[in-house]
């Protein structure tokens, strides 16, 4: 606060998943000071792996976790796209900087620069609602007072529901299974596409498709794509319904087997508001997105290092200043939702032609927060495109 160097201004955060994390991190990076609650008893992350694009590793490099992020992550030469094993596409992303990981090392590389700044986590904490006037109770019937709330919950929030915003929640006709099982370099045969991303697409004869995404030079993420209710959407998967449709997989597919994983519908949610008085909700809570574009969680940093930015001020005029950031840091990410949940429905990656200046826009998009300088070491790989993909 302007003038009253003593007391810090100080915010509530619920939820220590990526947004909640970085929104921490980049707002103690700005002299507030911190506490974020999380219910379950331990930090970590769901979901096997991801991909980062340029736009993500901005909010890294700018929340000071790139170097980490970057140490242990992988960009394949080439993001590929097969139909009934025919390749469609082979994108070499040139101009595009991306890297792939587990989620575990993402989470963990955001943790890292929330320890060193003394944020206050309090694991087992949940917040059970908040107020505008910026309260939020907590399971334990306590309650505290805060001069911003972030909820940050994740799309079943508890902070959106208290405070009333009308949600609409869409659920999309397919999802998948996520793991993440060895690479099987060898075992997988000596061609070298077995470094790239892979789009396995089969419409017949069912609806089945496996991402195949090495992570780093070990670990490699696979999506199993289903519709809802079929018979790839089933956990443990069923080996046969997944072999007799990608046999030229079975090493990998039989470590897949080996692990329970969960089926995940994809989901949309639209907020009619992303804030009300001191409290804002952001990350899933308030956008969450079909995976389609890889940006979920890229919209969910974006946004809280945004956020974080626009209370640079301190505590003077929270309620004006989150309603400036909704008003414009909103619009990409409705784009980005509406972008992603089409691509979804029409199951369009399918064909390979989704990488155009429409779709990219997010990814290319500089940050609030972040440098616009290149990032170091990208691109990370020269890819050679083989003489027969060019013909
Ligand atoms: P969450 O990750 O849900 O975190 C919320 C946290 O809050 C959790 O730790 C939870 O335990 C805690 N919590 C919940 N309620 C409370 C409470 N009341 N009090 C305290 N704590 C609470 N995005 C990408 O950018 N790239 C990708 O490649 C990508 N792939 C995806 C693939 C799939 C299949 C899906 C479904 C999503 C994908 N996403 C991807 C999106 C990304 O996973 C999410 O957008 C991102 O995890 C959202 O982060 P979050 O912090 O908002 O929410
Ligand atoms: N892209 C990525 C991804 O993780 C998923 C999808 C697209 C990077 C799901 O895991 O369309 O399902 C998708």
């Amino acid at each position: 606060m302007a003038g009253q160097a003593t007391s810090k201004p100080h915010a509530e955060i619920a939820g220590a998943g990526y947004a909640g994390l970085v929104a921490a991190v980049a707002l103690a990076q700005r002299g507030w000071s911190v506490r974020l609650h999380e219910k379950r008893a331990t930090l970590g992350s769901f979901g096997a792996g991801i991909v980062l694009w340029e736009n993500a590793l901005r909010v890294m490099r700018a929340i000071g976790a790139f170097d980490e992020v970057a140490r242990k992550s992988f960009t394949a030469p080439f993001y590929e796209t097969r139909m009934h094993n025919q390749t469609v596409a082979l994108e070499p992303f040139g101009r595009d900087p991306w890297a792939t990981m587990t989620r575990q090392h993402l989470y963990d590389a955001i943790l890292a620069p929330a320890r060193r700044l003394d944020i206050e986590i309090l694991h087992n904490s949940e917040v059970v609602s908040a107020d505008p006037d910026g309260t939020v109770t907590l399971g334990s019937g306590r309650t505290i007072k805060a001069d911003l709330v972030v909820g940050a919950d994740g799309v079943g929030s508890n902070v959106r529901g208290s405070v009333g915003f009308a949600v609409e929640r869409n659920k999309a006709q397919d999802g998948l299974i996520r793991l993440i099982v060895p690479r099987c370099r060898r075992e997988l045969g000596p061609e070298a596409f077995w470094d790239n991303v892979i789009d396995f697409w089969n419409f017949e004869p069912r609806v089945q498709r496996i991402l195949y995404v090495p992570a780093n030079e070990d670990d490699l993420y696979l999506g199993l794509m289903a519709p809802f209710g079929s018979e790839g959407s089933i956990v443990p998967i069923k080996l046969e319904v997944w072999l007799d449709m990608f046999p030229f997989l079975e090493p990998v597919l039989r470590e897949a087997a080996k692990v329970h994983g969960r089926y995940d519908r994809y989901e949309t949610a639209v907020l009619n508001a992303w804030t009300k008085g001191r409290v804002a909700v952001v990350g899933d809570a308030a956008h969450a997105m079909t995976p389609s574009l890889a940006q979920g969680a890229a919209c969910a940093m974006m946004n809280a290092l945004s956020l974080a930015v626009y209370m640079e001020d301190g505590a003077d005029k929270v309620e004006e200043r989150l309603q400036e950031w909704e008003r414009k840091e909103r619009p990409l990410t409705d784009r980005t939702q509406q972008r992603s949940a089409k691509l979804t429905a029409e199951r369009a990656l399918s064909r390979g032609e989704w990488v155009n200046d429409e779709l990219m826009e997010t990814m290319r998009h500089i940050p609030t927060g972040a440098s616009a300088d290149p990032l170091p070491g990208f691109p990370r790989r020269k890819a050679t495109v083989p003489e027969a993909a060019k013909a």
